[in-house]
Protein backbone atom coordinates (compact mmCIF):
# COMPACT_ATOMS: atom_id res chain seq x y z
CA UNK A 1 0.00 0.00 0.00
CA UNK A 2 1.71 3.56 -0.93
CA UNK A 3 1.32 5.96 1.70
CA UNK A 4 1.35 9.51 1.92
CA UNK A 5 0.96 12.09 4.71
CA UNK A 6 0.19 15.48 4.18
CA UNK A 7 0.99 19.02 6.57
CA UNK A 8 -1.82 21.10 4.59
CA UNK A 9 -1.20 24.35 3.85
CA UNK A 10 -0.87 27.66 6.29
CA UNK A 11 -4.06 29.05 7.80
CA UNK A 12 -5.19 32.00 6.59
CA UNK A 13 -4.94 35.21 8.74
CA UNK A 14 -1.67 35.89 11.23
CA UNK A 15 0.05 32.64 10.30
CA UNK A 16 0.42 33.66 6.87
CA UNK A 17 1.37 36.87 6.99
CA UNK A 18 3.31 38.04 9.93
CA UNK A 19 4.04 34.49 10.41
CA UNK A 20 5.29 33.69 7.31
CA UNK A 21 7.89 36.66 7.84
CA UNK A 22 9.24 36.02 11.55
CA UNK A 23 7.04 32.33 12.49
CA UNK A 24 8.52 29.37 12.63
CA UNK A 25 8.85 26.81 9.71
CA UNK A 26 7.95 23.31 12.10
CA UNK A 27 8.96 20.18 11.08
CA UNK A 28 5.59 18.07 10.82
CA UNK A 29 6.92 15.59 13.68
CA UNK A 30 3.61 14.16 13.98
CA UNK A 31 3.77 13.36 10.25
CA UNK A 32 7.19 11.74 10.80
CA UNK A 33 6.45 9.46 14.13
CA UNK A 34 3.58 8.14 12.03
CA UNK A 35 5.62 7.83 9.25
CA UNK A 36 8.22 6.14 10.84
CA UNK A 37 6.91 3.92 12.87
CA UNK A 38 5.11 2.18 9.51
CA UNK A 39 8.51 2.27 7.52
CA UNK A 40 9.93 0.39 10.70
CA UNK A 41 7.17 -1.97 9.69
CA UNK A 42 7.80 -2.40 6.04
CA UNK A 43 5.63 -0.02 4.57
CA UNK A 44 6.69 2.73 2.59
CA UNK A 45 5.41 5.96 3.95
CA UNK A 46 6.09 9.76 2.14
CA UNK A 47 5.57 13.26 3.65
CA UNK A 48 4.55 16.60 2.10
CA UNK A 49 4.59 19.45 3.68
CA UNK A 50 2.69 21.70 2.38
CA UNK A 51 3.63 25.10 4.31
CA UNK A 52 7.61 24.54 3.98
CA UNK A 53 7.47 23.66 0.70
CA UNK A 54 4.69 26.52 0.31
CA UNK A 55 3.20 24.66 -2.31
CA UNK A 56 -0.39 25.70 -4.33
CA UNK A 57 -3.15 23.52 -4.48
CA UNK A 58 -2.26 23.03 -8.59
CA UNK A 59 1.52 21.87 -6.86
CA UNK A 60 0.02 19.64 -4.10
CA UNK A 61 -2.67 17.79 -6.71
CA UNK A 62 0.38 17.00 -9.16
CA UNK A 63 2.19 15.58 -6.05
CA UNK A 64 -0.75 13.76 -5.18
CA UNK A 65 -1.62 12.63 -8.54
CA UNK A 66 2.54 11.58 -8.86
CA UNK A 67 2.35 9.32 -6.04
CA UNK A 68 -0.29 7.27 -6.96
CA UNK A 69 -1.15 6.59 -3.33
CA UNK A 70 -3.37 4.12 -1.87
CA UNK A 71 -4.21 5.87 1.23
CA UNK A 72 -3.47 9.48 2.31
CA UNK A 73 -3.62 10.62 5.80
CA UNK A 74 -4.10 14.97 6.49
CA UNK A 75 -2.85 16.80 10.16
CA UNK A 76 -5.91 18.53 11.29
CA UNK A 77 -5.26 21.68 13.72
CA UNK A 78 -8.75 23.57 14.44
CA UNK A 79 -6.95 26.66 12.56
CA UNK A 80 -6.84 24.32 9.58
CA UNK A 81 -9.60 22.60 9.23
CA UNK A 82 -10.60 24.20 5.69
CA UNK A 83 -7.02 23.94 4.44
CA UNK A 84 -6.82 20.25 5.46
CA UNK A 85 -10.10 19.12 3.91
CA UNK A 86 -9.30 20.85 0.77
CA UNK A 87 -6.66 17.90 0.85
CA UNK A 88 -8.82 15.63 1.59
CA UNK A 89 -11.08 17.05 -1.63
CA UNK A 90 -8.20 16.97 -4.04
CA UNK A 91 -6.92 13.21 -3.09
CA UNK A 92 -10.95 11.79 -3.82
CA UNK A 93 -10.52 14.31 -7.31
CA UNK A 94 -7.78 12.38 -8.41
CA UNK A 95 -9.01 8.68 -7.37
CA UNK A 96 -12.41 8.75 -5.18
CA UNK A 97 -11.17 5.32 -4.00
CA UNK A 98 -8.12 6.66 -2.25
CA UNK A 99 -8.63 6.58 1.51
CA UNK A 100 -8.74 9.68 3.16
CA UNK A 101 -7.62 9.36 6.97
CA UNK A 102 -7.58 12.94 9.50
CA UNK A 103 -5.80 12.98 12.24
CA UNK A 104 -4.03 15.70 15.13
CA UNK A 105 -6.04 17.93 17.55
CA UNK A 106 -9.06 18.51 16.33
CA UNK A 107 -9.99 14.83 15.38
CA UNK A 108 -9.38 14.08 18.33
CA UNK A 109 -11.79 15.96 20.28
CA UNK A 110 -14.17 16.29 17.18
CA UNK A 111 -14.05 12.85 15.35
CA UNK A 112 -17.53 12.27 14.83
CA UNK A 113 -18.65 15.62 13.86
CA UNK A 114 -15.90 16.08 11.57
CA UNK A 115 -16.61 12.90 9.62
CA UNK A 116 -20.63 13.65 9.65
CA UNK A 117 -20.45 16.64 8.23
CA UNK A 118 -17.43 16.15 5.55
CA UNK A 119 -17.83 13.69 2.57
CA UNK A 120 -14.25 13.05 1.51
CA UNK A 121 -13.10 11.80 4.93
CA UNK A 122 -12.83 8.10 5.66
CA UNK A 123 -11.42 7.88 8.92
CA UNK A 124 -10.54 9.90 11.52
CA UNK A 125 -7.75 8.76 14.36
CA UNK A 126 -8.31 10.19 17.92
CA UNK A 127 -5.25 10.82 19.74
CA UNK A 128 -2.24 8.88 19.52
CA UNK A 129 -1.70 7.19 16.04
CA UNK A 130 1.09 5.33 15.11
CA UNK A 131 -0.55 1.52 16.38
CA UNK A 132 -3.55 2.83 15.48
CA UNK A 133 -2.65 3.72 11.33
CA UNK A 134 -0.61 0.51 11.86
CA UNK A 135 -3.50 -1.48 12.51
CA UNK A 136 -5.84 0.90 9.98
CA UNK A 137 -3.46 -0.72 7.19
CA UNK A 138 -4.13 -4.26 9.10
CA UNK A 139 -7.72 -3.96 8.63
CA UNK A 140 -8.05 -2.27 5.07
CA UNK A 141 -5.85 -5.74 4.18
CA UNK A 142 -8.52 -7.43 5.51
CA UNK A 143 -6.57 -9.07 8.55
CA UNK A 144 -8.42 -7.51 11.50
CA UNK A 145 -11.57 -5.95 11.86
CA UNK A 146 -12.22 -2.15 11.25
CA UNK A 147 -13.90 -2.39 14.37
CA UNK A 148 -11.05 -4.26 16.48
CA UNK A 149 -9.21 -0.84 15.98
CA UNK A 150 -8.89 0.89 18.71
CA UNK A 151 -9.03 5.01 18.70
CA UNK A 152 -10.49 4.69 15.40
CA UNK A 153 -13.76 6.43 13.87
CA UNK A 154 -15.27 5.77 10.34
CA UNK A 155 -18.01 5.64 8.09
CA UNK A 156 -19.94 2.77 7.33
CA UNK A 157 -21.25 2.12 3.98
CA UNK A 158 -24.28 3.36 5.17
CA UNK A 159 -22.95 6.46 6.44
CA UNK A 160 -23.04 6.18 10.00
CA UNK A 161 -20.13 7.06 11.89
CA UNK A 162 -18.64 4.48 14.40
CA UNK A 163 -16.29 5.15 16.79
CA UNK A 164 -14.17 2.17 18.42
CA UNK A 165 -13.33 1.97 21.93
CA UNK A 166 -10.39 4.07 23.20
CA UNK A 167 -6.64 3.43 22.50
CA UNK A 168 -4.46 2.61 25.39
CA UNK A 169 -1.66 5.10 25.65
CA UNK A 170 1.67 4.05 24.85
CA UNK A 171 3.59 4.11 27.81
CA UNK A 172 7.17 3.39 26.74
CA UNK A 173 7.55 6.13 23.96
CA UNK A 174 11.22 4.21 23.52
CA UNK A 175 9.47 2.11 21.62
CA UNK A 176 8.82 4.15 18.61
CA UNK A 177 11.34 4.49 16.22
CA UNK A 178 12.99 7.99 15.98
CA UNK A 179 11.55 10.29 13.82
CA UNK A 180 13.36 9.65 10.38
CA UNK A 181 13.95 13.48 9.22
CA UNK A 182 14.98 12.40 6.07
CA UNK A 183 11.42 12.08 4.87
CA UNK A 184 11.12 15.60 4.82
CA UNK A 185 13.18 18.63 3.44
CA UNK A 186 15.30 19.80 6.42
CA UNK A 187 17.15 22.81 4.68
CA UNK A 188 13.67 24.17 4.92
CA UNK A 189 13.01 24.55 8.30
CA UNK A 190 14.17 27.04 10.70
CA UNK A 191 12.35 28.09 14.25
CA UNK A 192 10.49 31.97 14.63
CA UNK A 193 13.66 34.59 14.74
CA UNK A 194 13.48 34.58 18.38
CA UNK A 195 13.53 31.10 19.39
CA UNK A 196 16.99 30.79 18.14
CA UNK A 197 20.61 31.92 18.32
CA UNK A 198 22.14 29.58 15.47
CA UNK A 199 21.01 27.97 12.57
CA UNK A 200 20.21 25.28 11.97
CA UNK A 201 18.18 24.32 14.96
CA UNK A 202 15.54 21.92 14.82
CA UNK A 203 13.25 20.75 16.94
CA UNK A 204 12.73 17.12 19.33
CA UNK A 205 9.69 16.26 21.46
CA UNK A 206 10.59 13.91 24.45
CA UNK A 207 7.10 14.17 26.33
CA UNK A 208 3.56 13.30 25.35
CA UNK A 209 0.89 14.43 28.04
CA UNK A 210 0.32 16.79 30.82
CA UNK A 211 -1.15 16.60 34.44
CA UNK A 212 -2.49 20.28 34.64
CA UNK A 213 -5.40 21.56 33.77
CA UNK A 214 -5.12 24.65 32.69
CA UNK A 215 -8.42 25.54 30.70
CA UNK A 216 -7.49 27.41 27.35
CA UNK A 217 -5.31 23.87 26.32
CA UNK A 218 -6.28 21.34 24.11
CA UNK A 219 -5.58 17.95 25.05
CA UNK A 220 -4.32 15.94 22.43
CA UNK A 221 -2.82 13.17 24.82
CA UNK A 222 -4.66 12.89 28.15
CA UNK A 223 -2.90 13.63 31.38
CA UNK A 224 -0.35 10.59 31.51
CA UNK A 225 2.82 12.35 31.21
CA UNK A 226 5.45 10.33 29.78
CA UNK A 227 9.00 11.05 28.64
CA UNK A 228 11.20 9.57 26.11
CA UNK A 229 14.57 7.83 28.02
CA UNK A 230 17.83 10.14 28.50
CA UNK A 231 19.83 7.80 26.10
CA UNK A 232 17.03 8.15 23.51
CA UNK A 233 16.88 11.81 23.88
CA UNK A 234 20.88 12.15 23.20
CA UNK A 235 20.75 9.81 20.51
CA UNK A 236 18.31 12.11 18.57
CA UNK A 237 19.97 15.22 19.32
CA UNK A 238 23.44 13.35 18.04
CA UNK A 239 21.99 11.77 15.18
CA UNK A 240 20.44 15.98 14.48
CA UNK A 241 23.98 17.06 14.50
CA UNK A 242 25.40 14.50 12.74
CA UNK A 243 23.09 13.82 9.90
CA UNK A 244 22.01 18.00 9.23
CA UNK A 245 24.53 20.22 10.81
CA UNK A 246 22.55 21.37 14.01
CA UNK A 247 23.62 24.09 16.17
CA UNK A 248 20.92 23.99 18.48
CA UNK A 249 18.01 21.88 19.60
CA UNK A 250 14.08 23.40 20.56
CA UNK A 251 12.75 21.13 23.17
CA UNK A 252 8.89 21.86 22.42
CA UNK A 253 7.56 19.62 24.88
CA UNK A 254 5.15 21.72 27.06
CA UNK A 255 6.90 20.85 30.55
CA UNK A 256 10.12 19.56 29.42
CA UNK A 257 11.45 20.02 33.21
CA UNK A 258 8.53 17.80 34.85
CA UNK A 259 10.82 15.07 36.37
CA UNK A 260 13.40 16.99 38.25
CA UNK A 261 15.78 13.55 38.12
CA UNK A 262 15.07 12.97 34.59
CA UNK A 263 16.16 17.03 33.75
CA UNK A 264 19.08 15.99 36.55
CA UNK A 265 20.55 12.92 34.61
CA UNK A 266 20.16 14.75 31.24
CA UNK A 267 22.25 17.40 31.65
CA UNK A 268 24.87 15.66 33.36
CA UNK A 269 25.24 12.94 30.24
CA UNK A 270 25.32 16.07 28.24
CA UNK A 271 28.34 17.57 30.53
CA UNK A 272 30.06 14.11 30.95
CA UNK A 273 30.36 13.90 27.08
CA UNK A 274 30.92 17.04 26.11
CA UNK A 275 28.18 17.89 23.99
CA UNK A 276 27.46 20.78 26.14
CA UNK A 277 30.47 22.46 24.40
CA UNK A 278 28.80 21.25 20.72
CA UNK A 279 24.95 22.00 20.63
CA UNK A 280 22.89 24.36 22.79
CA UNK A 281 19.23 24.54 23.35
CA UNK A 282 16.40 25.76 25.07
CA UNK A 283 13.18 24.24 26.19
CA UNK A 284 9.41 25.25 27.43
CA UNK A 285 7.71 24.51 31.00
CA UNK A 286 6.01 26.03 33.97
CA UNK A 287 7.45 27.84 36.40
CA UNK A 288 6.12 26.10 39.27
CA UNK A 289 9.09 23.09 37.96
CA UNK A 290 11.99 24.95 37.83
CA UNK A 291 14.46 25.71 40.72
CA UNK A 292 17.79 27.54 41.36
CA UNK A 293 19.76 24.69 41.48
CA UNK A 294 18.31 23.00 38.30
CA UNK A 295 18.54 26.06 36.10
CA UNK A 296 22.16 26.66 37.39
CA UNK A 297 23.08 23.37 36.21
CA UNK A 298 20.59 23.14 32.87
CA UNK A 299 23.00 26.62 32.15
CA UNK A 300 26.09 25.01 32.31
CA UNK A 301 24.85 21.63 29.72
CA UNK A 302 24.04 24.50 27.63
CA UNK A 303 20.27 25.63 27.56
CA UNK A 304 20.74 29.08 26.70
CA UNK A 305 16.63 29.72 27.31
CA UNK A 306 13.18 28.75 28.81
CA UNK A 307 10.08 29.77 27.64
CA UNK A 308 7.22 29.68 30.50
CA UNK A 309 3.42 30.04 29.74
CA UNK A 310 2.70 32.85 32.50
CA UNK A 311 -0.50 34.31 31.16
CA UNK A 312 -1.48 36.87 33.48
CA UNK A 313 -0.29 38.65 36.83
CA UNK A 314 -3.22 38.36 38.26
CA UNK A 315 -3.97 35.63 40.64
CA UNK A 316 -7.79 35.81 40.44
CA UNK A 317 -7.63 35.13 36.81
CA UNK A 318 -4.53 33.08 37.59
CA UNK A 319 -7.18 30.80 39.65
CA UNK A 320 -10.26 31.19 36.90
CA UNK A 321 -8.11 29.22 33.88
CA UNK A 322 -7.01 26.99 36.53
CA UNK A 323 -2.90 27.56 35.76
CA UNK A 324 -2.06 26.44 39.27
CA UNK A 325 0.88 28.72 40.06
CA UNK A 326 0.80 31.58 42.39
CA UNK A 327 2.21 35.21 40.91
CA UNK A 328 5.38 34.53 43.41
CA UNK A 329 6.24 31.37 41.44
CA UNK A 330 6.12 33.37 38.26
CA UNK A 331 8.17 35.96 39.88
CA UNK A 332 10.77 33.43 41.27
CA UNK A 333 11.59 31.61 38.34
CA UNK A 334 11.89 34.68 36.23
CA UNK A 335 14.44 35.79 38.74
CA UNK A 336 16.03 32.89 39.21
CA UNK A 337 16.45 32.31 35.76
CA UNK A 338 18.32 35.84 35.57
CA UNK A 339 20.44 35.10 38.09
CA UNK A 340 21.23 31.32 36.54
CA UNK A 341 22.50 33.43 32.88
CA UNK A 342 19.23 31.10 31.61
CA UNK A 343 17.51 33.86 28.83
CA UNK A 344 13.65 33.57 29.41
CA UNK A 345 10.28 34.20 27.33
CA UNK A 346 7.47 34.94 28.46
CA UNK A 347 3.72 33.56 27.02
CA UNK A 348 0.77 36.20 27.98
CA UNK A 349 -2.87 36.06 27.03
CA UNK A 350 -4.94 38.91 26.60
CA UNK A 351 -9.10 38.82 27.09
CA UNK A 352 -9.36 35.84 29.85
CA UNK A 353 -12.63 35.48 30.72
CA UNK A 354 -13.92 38.02 33.27
CA UNK A 355 -10.85 40.00 32.73
CA UNK A 356 -11.24 43.93 32.37
CA UNK A 357 -9.21 46.37 30.63
CA UNK A 358 -7.33 47.18 32.99
CA UNK A 359 -6.60 43.91 34.21
CA UNK A 360 -5.38 43.50 30.44
CA UNK A 361 -3.08 46.56 31.12
CA UNK A 362 -1.95 44.91 34.14
CA UNK A 363 -0.90 42.27 32.09
CA UNK A 364 1.16 44.11 30.15
CA UNK A 365 2.52 46.05 32.91
CA UNK A 366 3.50 42.45 34.82
CA UNK A 367 5.46 41.11 31.38
CA UNK A 368 7.44 44.66 31.88
CA UNK A 369 8.31 44.39 35.03
CA UNK A 370 9.38 40.68 34.74
CA UNK A 371 11.69 42.11 32.14
CA UNK A 372 12.14 38.17 29.88
CA UNK A 373 14.38 38.50 26.87
CA UNK A 374 10.92 37.78 24.91
CA UNK A 375 7.72 38.09 25.46
CA UNK A 376 4.40 36.77 23.59
CA UNK A 377 0.51 38.38 23.96
CA UNK A 378 -1.82 35.87 22.49
CA UNK A 379 -5.41 36.58 22.59
CA UNK A 380 -7.66 34.14 24.00
CA UNK A 381 -9.30 31.78 21.74
CA UNK A 382 -11.82 28.92 23.10
CA UNK A 383 -10.63 25.83 21.05
CA UNK A 384 -12.97 22.76 21.09
CA UNK A 385 -12.88 20.40 23.40
CA UNK A 386 -11.41 22.65 25.98
CA UNK A 387 -12.89 24.04 29.64
CA UNK A 388 -12.96 27.63 28.08
CA UNK A 389 -15.06 26.82 25.20
CA UNK A 390 -17.06 24.69 27.47
CA UNK A 391 -17.74 28.33 29.45
CA UNK A 392 -17.49 30.63 26.75
CA UNK A 393 -20.72 31.41 26.83
CA UNK A 394 -21.50 31.71 30.67
CA UNK A 395 -18.61 34.74 30.21
CA UNK A 396 -18.93 36.04 27.02
CA UNK A 397 -20.33 34.92 23.48
CA UNK A 398 -19.20 32.67 21.07
CA UNK A 399 -19.26 34.55 17.81
CA UNK A 400 -18.34 31.84 15.16
CA UNK A 401 -17.28 28.42 14.25
CA UNK A 402 -15.72 29.10 11.46
CA UNK A 403 -12.74 27.25 12.52
CA UNK A 404 -10.39 29.66 10.54
CA UNK A 405 -10.94 32.45 12.76
CA UNK A 406 -9.65 30.71 15.72
CA UNK A 407 -6.27 32.83 15.87
CA UNK A 408 -4.66 33.92 18.85
CA UNK A 409 -3.02 36.51 16.71
CA UNK A 410 -6.05 38.18 15.47
CA UNK A 411 -4.92 41.38 16.35
CA UNK A 412 -2.45 41.13 13.12
CA UNK A 413 -5.38 40.07 10.68
CA UNK A 414 -8.77 41.26 9.21
CA UNK A 415 -10.57 38.51 11.02
CA UNK A 416 -12.51 39.82 14.15
CA UNK A 417 -12.30 37.67 17.08
CA UNK A 418 -14.36 34.33 17.54
CA UNK A 419 -14.78 35.58 21.05
CA UNK A 420 -14.87 38.11 23.97
CA UNK A 421 -15.16 38.13 27.35
CA UNK A 422 -18.74 40.19 28.66
CA UNK A 423 -18.15 44.18 28.10
CA UNK A 424 -14.61 43.69 25.67
CA UNK A 425 -14.62 44.27 22.11
CA UNK A 426 -12.83 42.53 19.15
CA UNK A 427 -11.60 45.51 18.14
CA UNK A 428 -10.31 46.76 21.39
CA UNK A 429 -8.53 43.62 22.09
CA UNK A 430 -7.13 43.04 18.79
CA UNK A 431 -5.50 47.08 19.27
CA UNK A 432 -4.31 46.12 22.43
CA UNK A 433 -2.09 42.83 21.30
CA UNK A 434 -0.11 45.26 18.95
CA UNK A 435 0.36 47.87 21.59
CA UNK A 436 1.50 44.87 24.20
CA UNK A 437 4.02 43.88 21.56
CA UNK A 438 5.47 47.21 20.70
CA UNK A 439 5.07 48.40 24.17
CA UNK A 440 7.33 45.62 25.01
CA UNK A 441 9.54 45.37 22.24
CA UNK A 442 10.03 49.22 21.75
CA UNK A 443 11.52 50.11 25.30
CA UNK A 444 15.07 51.60 25.11
CA UNK A 445 16.07 49.24 27.67
CA UNK A 446 14.96 46.07 25.70
CA UNK A 447 16.81 47.21 22.41
CA UNK A 448 19.83 48.42 23.94
CA UNK A 449 19.98 45.29 26.05
CA UNK A 450 19.38 42.84 22.62
CA UNK A 451 22.13 45.54 20.86
CA UNK A 452 24.63 44.63 23.65
CA UNK A 453 24.32 41.30 22.90
CA UNK A 454 24.43 41.11 19.23
CA UNK A 455 27.34 39.12 18.25
CA UNK A 456 26.86 37.85 15.15
CA UNK A 457 25.50 39.34 11.51
CA UNK A 458 22.58 37.02 11.18
CA UNK A 459 21.53 37.63 14.66
CA UNK A 460 21.38 41.18 13.56
CA UNK A 461 19.52 40.65 10.52
CA UNK A 462 16.79 38.37 12.47
CA UNK A 463 16.35 41.02 15.01
CA UNK A 464 15.65 43.81 12.27
CA UNK A 465 13.69 41.34 10.63
CA UNK A 466 11.43 40.65 13.97
CA UNK A 467 11.52 44.70 14.40
CA UNK A 468 10.25 45.52 10.87
CA UNK A 469 7.46 42.99 10.87
CA UNK A 470 5.88 44.30 14.07
CA UNK A 471 6.23 47.68 12.99
CA UNK A 472 4.36 46.71 9.31
CA UNK A 473 2.54 44.15 10.06
CA UNK A 474 -1.17 45.23 11.64
CA UNK A 475 -4.82 45.65 10.82
CA UNK A 476 -5.73 46.70 7.54
CA UNK A 477 -2.16 47.13 6.37
CA UNK A 478 -1.69 45.43 2.80
CA UNK A 479 0.80 42.16 3.64
CA UNK A 480 1.99 40.42 0.90
C1 LIG B 1 5.10 22.33 17.77
C2 LIG B 1 3.73 22.98 17.87
C3 LIG B 1 3.44 24.00 16.99
C4 LIG B 1 4.39 24.40 15.90
C5 LIG B 1 4.28 23.47 14.69
C6 LIG B 1 2.95 22.81 14.48
C7 LIG B 1 3.07 21.72 13.44
N1 LIG B 1 3.11 22.12 12.20
O1 LIG B 1 3.18 20.56 13.76
C8 LIG B 1 3.95 25.85 15.61
C9 LIG B 1 4.78 26.77 16.46
C10 LIG B 1 4.01 26.30 14.16
C11 LIG B 1 2.53 25.82 16.16
C12 LIG B 1 1.62 26.77 15.82
C13 LIG B 1 0.32 26.76 16.30
N2 LIG B 1 -0.18 25.94 17.23
CO1 LIG B 1 0.80 24.49 17.98
N3 LIG B 1 1.62 23.13 18.96
C14 LIG B 1 2.78 22.56 18.83
C15 LIG B 1 2.96 21.51 19.94
C16 LIG B 1 3.73 22.16 21.10
C17 LIG B 1 3.64 20.23 19.55
C18 LIG B 1 3.06 19.52 18.31
C19 LIG B 1 3.75 18.23 18.10
O2 LIG B 1 4.60 18.09 17.23
N4 LIG B 1 3.48 17.24 18.95
C20 LIG B 1 4.10 15.93 18.89
C21 LIG B 1 3.34 15.02 18.00
C22 LIG B 1 3.91 13.63 18.07
O3 LIG B 1 2.03 15.04 18.48
P1 LIG B 1 0.80 15.52 17.58
O4 LIG B 1 1.20 16.67 16.78
O5 LIG B 1 -0.39 15.69 18.43
O6 LIG B 1 0.58 14.25 16.66
C23 LIG B 1 0.08 13.00 17.11
C24 LIG B 1 -1.46 12.91 17.04
O7 LIG B 1 -2.12 14.14 17.19
C25 LIG B 1 -1.71 12.30 15.70
N5 LIG B 1 -1.71 13.08 14.47
C26 LIG B 1 -1.25 14.31 14.20
N6 LIG B 1 -1.39 14.58 12.89
C27 LIG B 1 -1.93 13.50 12.30
C28 LIG B 1 -2.30 13.23 10.99
C29 LIG B 1 -2.87 12.00 10.67
C30 LIG B 1 -3.25 11.70 9.28
C31 LIG B 1 -3.09 11.05 11.67
C32 LIG B 1 -3.70 9.76 11.35
C33 LIG B 1 -2.74 11.33 12.99
C34 LIG B 1 -2.16 12.55 13.30
O8 LIG B 1 -0.63 11.38 15.62
C35 LIG B 1 0.55 11.98 16.09
C36 LIG B 1 1.47 10.93 16.62
O9 LIG B 1 0.89 10.17 17.63
C37 LIG B 1 1.46 21.24 20.32
C38 LIG B 1 1.24 20.83 21.76
C39 LIG B 1 1.57 19.38 21.99
N7 LIG B 1 2.18 19.12 23.07
O10 LIG B 1 1.30 18.51 21.17
C40 LIG B 1 0.78 22.56 19.99
C41 LIG B 1 -0.65 22.54 19.43
C42 LIG B 1 -0.73 21.49 18.36
N8 LIG B 1 -0.76 23.86 18.82
C43 LIG B 1 -1.90 24.41 18.99
C44 LIG B 1 -2.25 25.70 18.51
C45 LIG B 1 -3.56 26.28 19.02
C46 LIG B 1 -1.41 26.38 17.63
C47 LIG B 1 -1.67 27.75 17.01
C48 LIG B 1 -3.08 28.04 16.57
C49 LIG B 1 -1.15 28.70 18.07
C50 LIG B 1 -1.27 30.17 17.91
N9 LIG B 1 -0.70 30.78 18.91
O11 LIG B 1 -1.83 30.74 17.02
C51 LIG B 1 -0.70 27.75 15.82
C52 LIG B 1 -1.36 27.26 14.51
C53 LIG B 1 -0.39 27.13 13.38
C54 LIG B 1 -0.99 26.76 12.07
N10 LIG B 1 -0.21 26.13 11.30
O12 LIG B 1 -2.10 27.01 11.69
C55 LIG B 1 -2.86 23.52 19.74
C56 LIG B 1 -3.86 22.88 18.77
C57 LIG B 1 -5.29 23.03 19.23
C58 LIG B 1 -6.23 22.67 18.15
N11 LIG B 1 -7.42 22.26 18.57
O13 LIG B 1 -5.99 22.76 16.98
C59 LIG B 1 -1.85 22.53 20.44
C60 LIG B 1 -2.42 21.14 20.69
C61 LIG B 1 -1.46 23.19 21.79
C62 LIG B 1 -2.50 23.09 22.86
N12 LIG B 1 -2.32 22.19 23.80
O14 LIG B 1 -3.48 23.79 22.89
N13 LIG B 1 2.35 24.78 16.99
Amino acid sequence: MKICFVMPPMASGYWKKLGKKVGPQSEPLSLCYIASYLNSKGYKADIIDCIAEDLTEEEIEQRLREGKYDIVGVTMLTLMYTQALNVCKIVKKINPKTYVVIGGPHPTIAASATLQNEKDIDFAVIGEAEITFYELLKALDGEIKLSAVDGLAYKTNDGKVMLNNQRKLIDDLDILPMPDRSLLKMELYRPSVSYYKRLPAYIILTTRGCPYRCTFCSKVFDKKYRQNSVEYTIKEMKYLMEEFGAKEIVFRDDTFTMKFPWVTEFCNKLIEEGLNKKIRWSCMTRVNLVNLEMLKLMKKAGCWGIHFGVESGNQRLLNLIKKDVTVQQIKDAFKWCKEAGVETRAFMMLGLPTETKEESLETIRFAKELDPDWAQFTITTPYPGTELYKQANEHGELKSIDWNNYQTWAGFSENDLVWTTNGRESSELKALQRKALREFYFRPKFILKKLVHIDNLPIFRKYVLGAWALLTTGEGRAME
